[in-house]
C-alpha cells in the first residue's frame, strides 16, 4: 500500500516535471534546424529538406521490400531461398543505383557549397578574431575595432539572481552589419581554435591562429542574431557568444560615423564623445 502511494506520488512528480520541461525551458524547442535569415541559410535548409526526403524515401524503399520479402517468403509458407553465386547483372545494379542516387544529390549539394564560399564583390569586410574568452571585430575599410565581450551578469552565472532572457547570449558591443548587403568575413584567432557561429546565418567558421578563413553573410532581415564560439576553447568556452545586429544601411553609417568619431575624436565633425560609454547607445544586447 505504502508502496504504490510512493509509486503514484513518483508519477505525479515525474509527470509534473516534465509538464514544467515541456512548457518551461523547452517553450522553443524544435525539431529541425532554423532556417536563418540570409538566402544561403534558406539553400542550406532546402539543402538539407532535400537530403532528407532522398533518404526517407530509400529508408522506405529499402525496408518496403525488406518487411515484404520476409513477409512473403516465409518458411511457414514453403519458400525456398534462391541458391545463385556471383551474379554480374545484381552487382551491376547494385552499384549504379546508388552511385546514381550519390550523384543526384551531390549537384544540388556542390552548388549550395559553391555560393557559400563564394565571398566576391562584397561590400563590407570584417576580421573577427577569436580570444580567450571573447570576440574582436575589425571593420578592415572603416578603421573601426572593438572587442565584444560576455555581458550576463556574474550574479546569474552563479546562481543568485534569476537568469534574463538571453543568458550566456548577450555582448557589450554586438557585431552591427547592414542589412541587404553582402558582407565578407574573416575568422581568425589570437591564441587557440575557436569557432564563430551563429545559425541564423546558415554557416560556423574556424577561427585558428595563424590562419584567416572567409565567409560571408547578406542578412535580408534586420534584426538581432544571436550565437556562440562552436570549438572547445578552453575554460570560458560558454562564455563568449556572438551578437550579430542587423540595422538598415543608413542606421549603420551613423553607427559608423559615431564608431569612428569616438576612435578619433579630433577629426569627429559632431558633438564631443562621452569618455564614459565605450560603445555609442552602450545598451547591452
Ligand atoms: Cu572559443
Amino acid at each position: 500500500m505504502a508502496i504504490s502511494r510512493i509509486a503514484q506520488g513518483g508519477v505525479v512528480a515525474l509527470g509534473s516535471a516534465l509538464w514544467g520541461w515541456s512548457t518551461g525551458a523547452y517553450a522553443e524547442y524544435e525539431l529541425n534546424m532554423p532556417q536563418g535569415v540570409t538566402s544561403i541559410s534558406k539553400d542550406v535548409y532546402d539543402l538539407h529538406m532535400l537530403i532528407f526526403w532522398i533518404c526517407v524515401a530509400i529508408g522506405i524503399g529499402v525496408f518496403g521490400v525488406m518487411f515484404w520479402s520476409i513477409y512473403h517468403h516465409r518458411k511457414s509458407r514453403g519458400a525456398v531461398a534462391a541458391q545463385f553465386h556471383e551474379s554480374t547483372v545484381i552487382e551491376i545494379i547494385w552499384t549504379i543505383i546508388p552511385m546514381a542516387i550519390l550523384i543526384a544529390m551531390a549537384v544540388p549539394a556542390t552548388g549550395t557549397l559553391v555560393r557559400m564560399a563564394d565571398a566576391r564583390d562584397a561590400e563590407l569586410t570584417i576580421k573577427v578574431t577569436g580570444y580567450q574568452w571573447r570576440w574582436q571585430y575589425d571593420y578592415l575599410d572603416q578603421g573601426v575595432s572593438f572587442f565584444s565581450t560576455l555581458s550576463t551578469p556574474q550574479a546569474q552565472i552563479r546562481n543568485t539572481a534569476s537568469k534574463g532572457e538571453h543568458y550566456l547570449l548577450e555582448v557589450d558591443n554586438p557585431l552591427v552589419v547592414p542589412v541587404g548587403k553582402k558582407v565578407r568575413i574573416l575568422t581568425t584567432a589570437a591564441d587557440v581554435i575557436h569557432s564563430w557561429w551563429v545559425p541564423d546565418l546558415g554557416w560556423k567558421k574556424d577561427a585558428i591562429p595563424g590562419f584567416i578563413n572567409e565567409a560571408w553573410t547578406q542578412i535580408d532581415k534586420p534584426g538581432i542574431y544571436r550565437g556562440q564560439c562552436a570549438e572547445l576553447c578552453g575554460r570560458d568556452h560558454g562564455f563568449m557568444p556572438v551578437v550579430v545586429k542587423a540595422v538598415s544601411p543608413e542606421e549603420f553609417e551613423q553607427w559608423l560615423v559615431q564608431m569612428k568619431a569616438q576612435a578619433n575624436p579630433q577629426t569627429a565633425q559632431n558633438k564631443p564623445v562621452s569618455l564614459s560609454a565605450t560603445v555609442p547607445g552602450g545598451q547591452t544586447l
